[in-house]
């Protein structure tokens, strides 16, 4: 599997300059902890303002807003499943957030998206698993989309960029 189109960096997502960076919401869309309160401070209050116009989204598909007072130009809303220990489509569901977010990116033109870690905060869906689904589903989505110019994983943390990292070492 080519990969060179992905990368794991470690850093804070909403410093990041790109076409759009993805939000690990939940399904009211309005806001919430860890990224997801993270993104809506730095943003300001007219990211909530338009969220409060979409009504929500299910688990595992995504919305897109502008990125207002963040440096980059879209937000991609999508809310991750909770780990219920595995019996509950959770694997399928975390895919389906990233192909649904890659998917709204290259209809609206974008060419550079970062991911924060979906689902392995307080969803408390496993590290390795998560990092495995993660790179995969990006990789055969970029295998189909050349426009895509490059995907990123922003790991808040020392420990989930090592599982990203070898979940990529492990595609290639
Ligand atoms: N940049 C990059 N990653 C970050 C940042 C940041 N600024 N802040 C935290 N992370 P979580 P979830 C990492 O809990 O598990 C919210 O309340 C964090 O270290 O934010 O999908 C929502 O409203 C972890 O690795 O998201 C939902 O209710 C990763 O982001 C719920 O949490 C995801 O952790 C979603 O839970």
């Amino acid at each position: 599997m080519n990969t060179s189109r992905i990368e794991i960096i470690q850093g804070d997502i909403t410093k990041q300059a790109v076409d759009a960076i993805v939000n690990a919401a939940n399904t009211s869309l309005l806001g919430g902890g860890g990224v997801d309160g993270a993104i809506h401070r730095a943003a300001g209050p007219e990211l909530l303002a338009e969220c409060r116009t979409l009504h929500g989204c299910r688990t595992g598909e995504a919305k897109i807003t502008k990125g207002y007072r963040l440096p980059a130009r879209f937000v991609i809303h999508t809310p991750g499943p909770v780990w219920h220990g595995g019996g509950s489509g959770e694997e399928a569901l975390l895919a389906s957030c990233y192909k649904s977010c890659l998917t709204l990116a290259a209809e609206n033109g974008c060419k550079t998206v970062d991911f924060p870690s979906i689902s392995t905060g307080v969803y408390h869906f496993p590290l390795e698993k998560a990092s495995r689904i993660a790179v995969s589903t990006i990789a055969a989505f970029l295998k189909e989309h050349p426009e895509l110019e490059r995907v990123r994983m922003v790991c808040f943390d020392g420990r989930t960029k090592a599982f990203y990292d070898r979940a990529l070492e492990e595609l290639t």
